[in-house]
């Protein structure tokens, strides 16, 4: 039955099955009234349908936000990684620090002043097995910010008249004193220094003068010895340090190869300093 008009019952789909035959297909010129809108999926019901029921040739946009979001997690992890690699390299992986420069000493003194007993604390050996230096002995005595290779020349008597033949090729003189001797012996130590000051091939280098032996009660200060020493006048214009020092005070003596390292570098162009 075909019925137009407003109120016409809309067929039911047994009557629209009925009307398309066997096949399912309604031909043209028989066609019954189209089919109504309530028996194809509504577009909203078909829009959530297909949300909630996702066919797998396409993925859903909310699948496809969270690859997205994914990606994106991935990405930035591989770039933190590269920075703290990066950071890493910077920080640890510096390579080796500069070499430390080296500089040739002489390191002179009458015997018993107390040359090998400090370079041996210097380079962490134990004084206690000091015997007196027969001909002389060399120490790389090492510092923070370079290497002081010291030649000692033994100070006695027989040996000191040699002295001048192991100047050459020094790069700075230490010259280390018993502030507690006798006064022949002091003055022998003055001789011998002024010596060492107008030798042609030291009187241009840097002198580190150590008045040594300061724990016993019988050694003279460092004012007393300066001006025993006449280091004012003959010293004027050259590079030198007095320093006062003994065996139980190594960070005193530290401090004052530390200065004479500053005057080997020429960092302190200052001619004199107390
Ligand atoms: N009390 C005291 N004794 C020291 C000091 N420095 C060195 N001595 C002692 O002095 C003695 C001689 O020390 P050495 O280091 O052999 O003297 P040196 O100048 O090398 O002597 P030579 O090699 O013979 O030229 C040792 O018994 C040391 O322990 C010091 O500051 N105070
Ligand atoms: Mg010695």
């Amino acid at each position: 039955m075909v019925t137009r008009g407003g109120n016409a019952p809309v067929p039911g789909a047994a009557a629209l099955r009925a009307a398309a035959g066997p096949g399912g297909s309604v031909r043209a010129g028989t066609a019954p009234e189209p089919a109504p809108r309530a028996a194809q999926p509504l577009p909203a019901a078909r829009a959530g349908t297909s949300r909630a029921q996702p066919s797998p040739a396409q993925p859903s946009p909310w699948y496809m936000d969270y690859l997205r979001m994914s990606e994106c997690i991935q990405l930035s992890f591989a770039v933190c990684r590269i920075g703290i690699y990066t950071c890493f390299r910077g920080l640890c992986c510096k390579g080796p620090p500069p070499p430390r420069p080296e500089y040739d000493l002489v390191c002179i003194g009458l015997t018993g002043s107390g040359k090998t007993s400090l370079l041996s604390r210097l380079c962490s050996e134990s004084p206690e097995n000091v015997v007196s230096t027969t001909g002389f002995s060399i120490k790389a005595v090492p510092f923070q910010n370079a290497i002081l290779n010291v030649k000692e020349l033994g100070g006695a008597d027989n040996i000191r008249k040699y002295w001048s033949r192991y100047y050459q090729g020094s790069q700075g003189v230490i010259f280390v004193l018993d502030s507690a001797s006798s006064e022949d012996d002091l003055e022998t130590a003055r001789n011998e220094l002024h010596s060492a000051l107008q030798h042609p091939q030291l009187c241009t280098l840097p002198f580190l003068i150590l008045a040594n032996h300061q724990d016993k009660p019988a050694a003279r200060s460092v004012q007393e010895i300066k001006k025993y020493f006449e280091l004012e006048p003959l010293a004027r214009g050259k590079r030198w340090i007095l320093k006062p020092c003994s065996l139980d005070d190594m960070e005193a003596v530290k401090d004052s190869f530390a200065l004479l390292i500053n005057l080997l570098e020429e960092k302190d162009l200052e001619p004199s300093r107390m």
